[in-house]
């Protein structure tokens, strides 16, 4: 089988502020099982660079290993790309940010290579508040390795041979507002209308944004049985808010008649439009975001939309006081002040 994407295009696509169309954002031709939810978040991830009008080349994709880690090559060709090790995507974005400030970061990953093996750079990143989106294709399996359950599978779930989950499952969104993670959303891979937006509130969030995405695997946990499975999470989905975002700059057009209405100002002066739908959750309000995600795992419901948010938040530079330019644009002199200045800081800590 090749894998080769048809290069024509409708002539009639529209462009985007800058002039692209949207096929600018796309990546190789997916490898991955067809109707897999993972090309559905490829996809939404696509058409919301796009829509924000975000040069490729100012992005920085980086993942673990597994099929969701996969998907940065599916998305954005024309970014930097890093694909790193099993559950240490966390500590490369960390570096990358540090020398680089200047990049948007986004970082892949499945629920295996971070509920398992990077749950510790998982839950240390969201303490530092890395400015970067990091987004969990969650399917409940380990995919690439043929379908084990993964620690995010709920208990009394059956696997596609019929056995059922033990243990325990964590959930990562509590576990993030917990931790502090300042941008916290819940979403599925089948539902667009939902995923674009809270992808590009994400992206515009100037510190650490994490989204998890129910994205089932149709090869392995796709059964009846299963609540990772398209059917289970679509009959089971209750969602905070209807919701819409409108960068800085744009009118916002979106009626807000009906219901109450929450309008969350974003730093750079862009808003989240919330029509609220459980009226006793607030999305700025960490115990009653918890609440939320609480009741809705006892009813076995999955609480979709933006969970929690701190609008405005210091990120790890602004807490280290790090110089507010990239390191490749400083001059020698500055990054190796040289051998005296050494000196006097060594004696300062004599
Ligand atoms: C250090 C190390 N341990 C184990 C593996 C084997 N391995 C590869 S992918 C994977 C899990 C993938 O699951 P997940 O992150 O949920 O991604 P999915 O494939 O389901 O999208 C494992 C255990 C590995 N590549 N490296
Ligand atoms: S094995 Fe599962 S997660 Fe991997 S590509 Fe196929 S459907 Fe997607």
């Amino acid at each position: 089988m090749t894998y080769v994407r048809p290069t024509f295009r409708h002539p009639a696509l529209p462009t985007n502020d800058l002039g692209y169309t949207v096929d600018y954002y796309e990546g190789s031709l997916s490898t991955l099982c067809a109707g897999c939810g993972h090309d559905g978040i490829s996809a939404a991830i696509a058409q919301g660079c796009f829509e924000l009008n975000i040069e490729p080349h100012r992005v920085a994709k980086l993942s673990g290993i597994g099929c969701s880690s996969k998907t940065p090559a599916y998305f954005l060709a024309n970014s930097h790309g890093f694909n790193s090790v099993h559950g240490r995507m966390p500590s490369v974005a960390t570096g990358a940010n540090l020398a680089n400030r200047d990049l948007l970061y986004l970082g892949v990953s499945g629920d295996g290579d971070t509920a398992s093996i990077g749950m510790g750079q998982f839950v240390h990143v969201i303490r530092r508040n890395l400015n970067m989106v990091y987004l969990v294709m969650n399917n409940g399996c380990y995919g690439l390795t043929k379908g084990q359950d993964s620690a995010t599978a709920d208990p009394g779930s059956k696997n596609k041979h019929g056995s059922v989950n033990l243990f325990e499952s964590i959930d990562l969104a509590s576990l993030a507002i917990e931790l502090g993670a300042t941008f916290v959303a819940q979403s599925f891979s089948g539902d667009k209308g939902q995923l674009i937006p809270l992808i590009k509130a994400a992206m515009s969030h100037p510190g650490f944004a994490f989204i998890n995405v129910i994205s089932p695997c149709v090869t392995f946990n796709n059964n009846p049985g299963s609540t990772k499975s398209y059917d289970y999470v679509r009959e089971h989905m209750e969602t905070t808010a209807l919701m819409d975002f409108v960068p800085i700059a744009r009118e916002i057009k979106a009626d807000y008649q009906e219901g109450s209405v929450e309008n969350l100002k974003m730093h750079d002066g862009s808003t989240i439009s919330l029509r609220k739908l459980d009226q006793s959750w607030d999305p700025l309000d960490r115990i009653s975001a918890m609440n939320a995600v609480q009741q809705s795992r006892i009813k076995s419901e999955i609480l979709t939309g933006l969970l929690y948010m701190v609008p405005d938040t210091a990120d790890l530079h602004a807490m280290l006081q790090t110089s507010d330019r990239s390191l490749n644009s400083l001059p020698q002199a500055e990054l190796c002040p040289g051998l005296a200045v050494l000196e006097t800081l060594n004696t300062s800590l004599r």
